[in-house]
């Protein structure tokens, strides 16, 4: 590991000059870098510094080590190597705030404590997370030492983020690039510092989109690039048209073109970035599957005289999957019933034979995105997982609320109530309650806890998870209403619950009868229950399933084979496995060393320079960064046990160098006397130091290094002679 960090202008010291070259100050005209150092507290204060700094295309600010990023919709020059060597090693508040010295901070954090990491990045749909997390992993990948062996899991974890993009990145009304599934990452370093691996976990991907978008909105990016960019070779021998209006699958939402988005070019980052997985057979399999659900979205039902759905164009059956055609016809339109140990084939109706259609294509693809996140995970794997430590990195769909809101935007948006409740926990409430158990005088800081719409959501026998399990335990007397009902009854009251029948006269007027209106930590949304069984039970015909696992397609024979292999029981319920995913998630998080992105969206439109000011309010506000300011100004931002910073200082001081007889506070009390730390710079609690500014600690951390390359020299020059 590197010894010093390097020390340069800082971004104070430039702007003082600014203020004795005259003109306007240079507070005054780029606004503060850290809010911590705002004059007053107010959010009117907060906006107006954010403003400026944003019309100065400076996008980031601190709040202490948390940073606020509000999204410029345009490309800056920050984001290059030359930027990235700037704050390579350089203490965190020397120069103007950047993603690269927070990233550079964990890092560095990381390899002294030898302790794990995670960067929290929040924010609501478009604001910036996903950009943000890229440009992380590609600083780590310029500023970490390299060698050959490294630079392939390196390049692999780069490669990683178009494919994972292209197959769960689709274009919705609030972002072009919107995630559509949850991703944590896990860089893995050894204690060199060097990234030797890395592990991806993904979460609920939104499959419904496959077979089903909004007006507006697109299906996942790779259908188009695919069918636009696809080499014609390859487009013949999938059987495709090169034109998306054929698909039914790609124009539910009238906007195959974009004007942001290039499909073309995109196809040919993505095929370049398929290297990843290591098995030319395999890609050309995950193409076959792309276009087998094309294919089986244009496949149509007409009804017979009894009401029976027949397939109406059987030409595209040949283009399925490897599966024998008849078979795949009788799945569609028949389901096999076990009656006393014989099998009964029973008629579809058209709607059910699209609904197993769909079902298929969804089950398909959310089947092939798991296969080819494992496959991404085994090529980045870590050789030598015995000694490490890691930096994860979290980047999931933010909160959103679009005209229709269904169960889809509930599990997102309870997801990142879950992320609000673990910064709450983290920041607001368990430093408040630090400072308690360690005695430090302290005025309580009031803030929002939206555990309240976490247990609505969540809590055991009572939230709305475990009414909509129950309900869809109860096929055929269950409906989408029913649940509605059940909501209603058990919810009554509750002030984060609505709907038509439980509103007041005016809200009333806002609600259709089969809706219901949570009101969230970042706003109201209002879901219609509709589908919200279906989607939940997500089920697939037997029939189908066993067909699927006998395929010629490796990717889907594999797929199909290892889904739920205990057929009798149950399957848990989508929501189920989500929020059980999501509990680990936290549990994982928990255990690390936190930092936070806060993303802000600059405006609606996605225009550059647009600073819409009620909208970065709201979003202000429900973040909770006043609050978080209030804390972090009033409080420390450096605290360790009294036992750890003796031990790493005490060579600073002769009266605890090399041995400190007494308990170890008195021991930190002489050791900072004896650095000169200013009474109000320190407070000393119970079992911890807590010190006010991270300069202090950054000052003793420099004296530190001298010391210990002093103390390197001294001896080097001893034993010279040996
Ligand atoms: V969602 O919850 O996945 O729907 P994100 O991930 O928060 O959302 P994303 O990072 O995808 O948003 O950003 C949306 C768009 O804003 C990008 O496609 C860019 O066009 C734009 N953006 C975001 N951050 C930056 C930036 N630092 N510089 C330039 C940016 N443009
Ligand atoms: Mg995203």
């Amino acid at each position: 590991m590197e010894g010093h960090r390097r020390r340069i202008e800082s971004g104070e010291e430039w702007g003082r000059r600014l203020d004795m070259e005259g003109a306007l100050t240079a507070r005054d005209r780029v606004g503060i870098q850290d809010f911590v150092l705002l004059d007053e507290t107010t959010e009117a204060a907060f906006l107006t510094n954010l403003r400026k700094r944003f019309c100065n295309d400076l996008i980031y600010t601190y709040v202490g080590t948390l940073l606020v990023s509000v999204n410029p919709y345009k490309e800056l020059d920050i984001f290059n190597k030359k930027q990235m060597e700037l704050y390579m090693g350089v203490n965190f508040f020397e120069l103007p705030p950047h993603i690269y010295a927070l990233a550079d901070n964990a890092y560095h954090t990381m390899l002294t404590e030898f302790n794990n990491h995670f960067i929290l990045i929040s924010g609501e749909s478009g604001a910036g997370k996903t950009e943000a997390s890229k440009k992380i992993l590609q600083y780590y990948a310029v500023s970490c030492p390299s060698t050959t062996l490294l630079n392939t899991v390196r390049d692999k974890m780069l490669k990683s983020n178009p494919v994972l993009e292209a197959f769960g990145n689709a274009k919705t009304l609030k972002n072009d690039n919107s995630s559509r599934f949850g991703k944590y990452m896990d860089i893995e370093f050894d204690s060199e510092g060097d990234a030797v691996g890395g592990h991806i976990l993904n979460y609920l991907l939104e499959k419904s989109r496959v077979v089903h978008q909004n007006h507006g909105e697109r299906n996942f990016h790779i259908f188009y690039q695919l069918v636009e960019g696809g080499e014609d070779s390859l487009v013949q021998q999938l059987g495709l048209e090169r034109d998306c209006q054929h698909y039914n699958y790609l124009t539910q939402g009238q906007c195959a073109i974009v004007s942001s988005i290039n499909d073309k070019n995109d196809w040919k980052t993505v095929r370049n970035a398929l290297q990843v997985i290591n098995n030319i057979y395999s890609v050309q399999h995950l193409f076959e599957i792309i276009a087998s659900v094309l294919h089986l979205g244009n496949i149509r039902f007409d009804s017979d005289s009894k009401g029976h759905a027949l397939l109406n164009n059987k030409a595209e059956l040949r283009w399925l999957l490897g599966v024998d055609a008849y078979t795949l016809q009788e799945g569609l339109t028949y389901r096999k019933i076990e009656a006393n140990k014989d099998e009964v084939l029973s008629p579809f109706t058209i709607d059910h034979a699209i609904y197993a259609r769909d079902a298929l294509a969804k089950a398909i693809y959310g089947q092939t995105f798991t296969w080819l996140v494992n496959r991404i995970n085994e090529s980045m794997e870590n050789k030598d997982p015995s000694k490490k430590t890691v930096i994860g990195l979290l980047d999931i769909y933010g909160f959103e609320v679009f005209y229709v809101n269904s169960f889809e935007q509930f599990c997102i948006n309870y997801c990142n109530e879950k992320l609000q409740q673990l910064f709450i926990q983290l920041t607001l409430k368990a430093e408040q309650e630090e400072y308690e158990a360690e005695d430090i005088e302290w005025e309580p800081v009031q803030f929002f806890n939206n555990k309240i719409i976490c247990d609505l959501i969540e809590e055991k026998h009572r939230g709305i998870i475990s009414i909509l399990d129950e309900e869809c335990l109860r096929p055929g007397e269950a409906t989408d209403l029913t649940f509605l009902e059940r909501l209603e009854d058990k919810m009554g009251n509750h002030p984060h619950f609505v709907t038509h029948k439980l509103a007041d006269k005016t809200t009333r007027k806002t609600l259709e009868r089969g809706d219901f209106r949570l009101l969230h930590y970042a706003g109201e949304v209002t879901y219609c229950v509709v589908g919200f069984l279906d989607k939940n039970n997500d089920l697939l015909y037997r029939n189908i399933k066993d067909l699927m696992c006998q395929s010629k397609n490796a990717i889907v024979r594999e797929c199909f084979s290892t889904m739920d292999p205990d057929s009798r029981r149950r399957p848990e319920t989508v929501v189920t496995q989500f929020k059980s995913s999501l509990l680990k998630l936290t549990e994982i998080l928990m255990a690390k060393e936190a930092w936070y992105i806060r993303c802000l969206k600059s405006n609606e439109s996605k225009q550059p320079g647009q600073f819409d000011e009620a909208l970065i309010r709201h979003q202000v506000k429900y973040l909770g960064l006043m609050e978080h300011l209030r804390v972090r100004r009033a409080g420390f931002a450096y605290r360790r046990k009294y036992e750890v910073f003796l031990k790493r200082y005490k060579p600073l001081c002769p009266a605890t160098w090399p041995h400190w007889r007494g308990v170890p506070a008195d021991g930190v009390e002489v050791l900072v006397q004896h650095l000169g730390y200013l009474p109000n710079e320190y407070k000393m609690g119970r079992t911890k130091i807590f010190i006010r500014h991270p300069r202090t600690l950054y000052a003793t951390e420099d004296a530190y290094e001298r010391c210990k390359h002093e103390l390197a020299t001294r001896l080097q020059a001893k034993y010279k002679g040996y």
